[in-house]
């Protein structure tokens, strides 16, 4: 018979192909099958790549009907929709995170087993996609995971980075950076899609003219690019929901010039390629503070400008209502990199849809919510006039009026305060400036910080004015991490005892964690807990001796610190206490054998720029070399730094260890989320009352938590009073005599300028207070070692931890962004 013409109502058009059979048969067939026909090999000649990309292929093949299912229903649905707009988005690897979302993973490691394949070795073959700094760029991860569990309609958008975070190796000691080419061996997860383009422009000038008795103004720009986008699968736990990340790459409208080819200058001929690549060719390697390049503006721009345009014609129906935007869809702003979208948004209702104005931003102020992430002022983005006008005039324009009619709200209500205008105003003066936080609040229809005390911090000190003037706008959502990939995957026999003891259903209901408290009692509970903790350090160990060629003893106290160094975070604080210890055996006050034997693992990158991070990096390179070395010690303190610590290793260092470092001086850490996944792998915490760490000692109670240090009040008080750091130095014989340690040169081969440097800027300025917490930090660390000495009822402290942290899995953020903010529902 004739064949049937495919036409969109043919049943194949209609309803995507169906999966695979979810048997081992099946699963080996579909590999082999992607193995020959996307790979071109045959089992017997494949590479390990071959045989990764084919597998990555074929969990894809069981996830992507649901997908197409998904958004088709996400098209077809009125309910509405999150745009959570993010650029940054620190995935880790993807491999086992799917497996476990589709419930594939017994499946896959028998049939791989079957064609004689180690899925561990495959595992092992993922380079994980770094599109992200640290916390702000993990916490969009987890919550695009939350998002999908808990099936809210949502996109994630993003940029797709050629290079991540670098690559960081140590030369010396000291920290060199490489370039992460995580791309080198293909994505499989990803799925490009050109025809779905984005035209993204920039600079020109703008003008007005006359629509037909109405004036009007257009922006006529003078460059653009493409912008294509890669399209992720984000599958939810076991629920058969598949939601999208949506990740822009850019490239040159016209590509190439074949006149100048021809003509012999090939340089020439691609320069507007590279110029266009350039926008998304790597991350910048910023934490917390804002470099203030252009090809940063323009990232922003272009993945936000992509973003609204792909919603507004891809995934909006064409006639719809734009007075009823927010009934169907909320931007959620990741900090200020995506503001720039509020005047786009403007940008598109009055230029190129004909709003007028106000129509314009009543729908605007009711789109967007701003999520801030910080508190160091210096970490709150400002765009120069000048940049910005040249960049995106129109956009500055837009940025005038908001301000302008803001500024009369605000003299309406407040009379002719000069202070507070100029306070509150978007502009800030000298040089002239758009204040990105103000324009997001302005903007926003709420504002939220990320724990308790930064939500408060931010109403009392950041945003106090706006606080004054529109309080109903501030709520707190406190962060959370996904369980899926921080317990069930990173800590496989934990998450088996766990089910062992609550049955199933704890990882998508956290809470229910705290069934474990009566555990704590049960002394065979705890022995199997204690053994859980001993398996992990024996697995980290695995990969610390394959990419590192170390390992640590296991019957050492795991001390971990790992984050992004940063001198707010006080890593010092950490290198002090170590070389407290040290001193005092090698001083001979303290017998090496009356040590706690201790292992403190660091992980940390450096903004590249960031000299004083860099030189802490040296000094507890050098530091461990030092101690690691030295035969007074006795091997009982070891100080190890893995280069390049990033999710992967995050999997295995968090669960292996007993004690978590979070010092950050009070009322500078947001909130922390490795302070959360350590909890919730059972670590104690020495922390300060900072950030989240509030919240987490509320719930484990004092008795299971290390507490030291000034608080947010005390700190304020100490600078009010005039912080003299060199009068605890006097104060503290033994902080003077660590000082003075790292002066004399013992851990820089007796050159004494080498972390001179350090040591001043602790005497003479010390910032964030390290010397000041000193002692009560060491006075801490003796409490910790009194504690591990009773290694039950440290074991007993450990199950508590985890039974009573269940509040910060990233579904709680959602289901709190959902009620407090969103007000979009779960579509099931
Ligand atoms: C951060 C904060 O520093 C950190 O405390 C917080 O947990 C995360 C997520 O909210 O956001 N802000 C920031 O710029 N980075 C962070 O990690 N990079």
């Amino acid at each position: 018979p004739a064949p049937r013409p495919l036409t969109a109502t043919h049943p194949l058009a209609l309803a995507p192909v169906s999966s695979p059979p979810a048997t081992v048969d099946g699963f080996v067939r579909e590999f082999l099958v992607n193995l020959n026909l996307e790979r071109g090999v045959a089992l017997s000649s494949a590479t390990e790549t071959d045989k990764y990309l084919a597998l990555a292929s074929t969990v894809r093949d069981y996830l992507v009907a649901r997908w197409l299912e998904d958004q088709r229903r996400q098209r077809a649905d009125q309910s509405k929709a999150v745009c959570y707009l993010s650029a940054e988005y620190l995935l880790g690897r993807q491999l086992d995170n799917n497996l476990l979302a589709s419930g594939l993973t017994d499946i896959a490691t028998q049939a791989l087993a079957a064609c004689g394949i180690d899925i561990d070795s495959m595992r092992a073959h993922e380079v994980e996609p770094g599109l992200g700094n640290g916390g702000l760029g993990r916490l969009a991860a987890c919550f695009i995971d939350s998002l999908a569990t808990l099936s809210v309609p949502s996109i994630g958008y993003g940029i797709r980075y050629e290079y991540g975070i670098f690559r960081q190796v140590f030369r010396d000691g000291q920290q060199i950076e490489k370039p992460d080419a995580w791309l080198a061996l293909g994505s499989p997860w990803e799925f490009r899609h050109p025809e779905a383009a984005q035209t993204v422009s920039f600079a020109g000038h703008t003008e007005t003219y006359d629509d037909d008795g109405v004036l009007r103004s257009r922006w006529v720009p003078a460059w653009s690019v493409r912008a294509v986008p890669y399209n992720y699968m984000v599958p939810g736990y076991q629920n058969g929901r598949v939601n999208t990340l949506r990740l822009w790459s850019a490239e040159a409208t016209k590509a190439f010039d074949l006149r100048t080819f021809n003509s012999g200058d090939y340089v020439e001929a691609v320069r507007a390629q590279t110029f266009a690549e350039n926008i998304s060719k790597v991350l910048y390697p910023e934490d917390s503070t804002p470099q203030g390049k252009e090809l940063r503006l323009q990232q922003q721009y272009f993945f936000v400008a992509a973003s609204i345009a792909d919603y507004m014609s891809k995934v909006l129906p064409e006639d719809f209502d734009l007075t009823k935007l927010p009934d169907r869809v909320i931007f959620q702003l990741n900090d200020t990199h995506p503001v720039i979208a509020v005047p786009e948004m403007m940008r598109v209702l009055v230029d190129e849809r004909k709003l007028d104005w106000d129509a314009a931003w009543a729908i605007t102020q009711k789109c967007f919510a701003y999520t801030c992430h910080t508190l160091l002022p210096e970490a709150l983005e400002v765009w120069s006039v000048d940049l910005l006008g040249r960049l995106l005039p129109r956009h500055l324009e837009i940025i005038y009026r908001i301000n302008d009619e803001f500024l009369l709200a605000v003299r309406e209500r407040f009379g002719d305060d000069e202070r507070r205008l100029r306070d509150m105003s978007i502009i800030s003066e000298n040089p002239a400036s758009v204040r990105m936080a103000y324009l997001a609040t302005v903007a926003g229809a709420k504002v939220n910080g990320v724990a308790e005390l930064h939500s408060q911090l931010l109403r009392e000190k950041v945003l106090h004015d706006f606080d004054e003037m529109m309080p109903e706008k501030f709520t707190n959502v406190t962060n959370g991490v996904t369980p899926r990939r921080f317990m069930r995957l990173a800590n496989p026999e934990l998450s088996e005892l766990i089910t062992a003891a609550l049955g199933t259903g704890w990882l998508t209901d956290l809470e229910r964690l705290r069934e474990l408290e009566s555990y704590a009692e049960d002394a065979d509970f705890r022995a199997a807990f204690a053994g859980v903790k001993a398996a992990n350090k024996r697995r980290l160990n695995e990969v610390l001796l394959a990419r590192d060629g170390f390992a640590i003893a296991d019957d050492h106290l795991l001390d971990v610190m790992v984050k992004r160094l940063h001198e707010y975070k006080r890593q010092m604080l950490k290198v002090l206490h170590i070389v407290t210890l040290y001193e005092r055996v090698v001083s001979g006050r303290v017998a090496a054998s009356d040590l706690q034997p201790r292992t403190f693992i660091f992980g940390a990158k450096a903004a590249p720029g960031y000299a004083m991070a860099k030189r802490v990096i040296h000094l507890i390179n050098a530091v461990g070399s030092v101690v690691n070395s030295d035969p007074r010690l006795e091997g009982r303190l070891k100080v190890v730094f893995p280069p390049n610590y990033n999710v992967t290793l995050a999997e295995r260092v968090i669960p292996a260890a007993d004690l978590s470092e979070q010092i950050s001086l009070a009322g500078k850490e947001a909130s922390g989320t490795g302070n959360m996944k350590f909890a919730l792998n059972g670590a104690l915490t020495i922390g300060t009352d900072d950030g989240a760490n509030v919240e987490i000692r509320e719930l484990v109670g004092d008795d299971n938590f290390f507490l030291f240090g000034m608080s947010e009040p005390e700190v304020e008080e100490l600078w009010a009073r005039g912080y003299r750091p060199g009068e605890f130095a006097q104060a503290d014989d033994e902080l003077r005599r660590a000082l003075d340690l790292i002066s004399s040169g013992v851990f820089s081969g007796g050159d004494r300028s080498t972390f001179e440097p350090i040591v001043s800027n602790l005497l003479y300025d010390d910032r964030f207070m390290v010397l000041a917490d000193y002692t009560s930090y060491i006075a801490a660390q003796e409490r910790v070692d009194a504690a591990y000495a009773d290694r039950d009822a440290w074991t007993r402290s450990a199950i508590l931890n985890v039974a009573r942290t269940g509040f910060f899995s990233s579904d709680r953020s959602i289901r709190d962004y959902i009620d407090r903010i969103w007000h979009a529902q779960p579509v099931r």
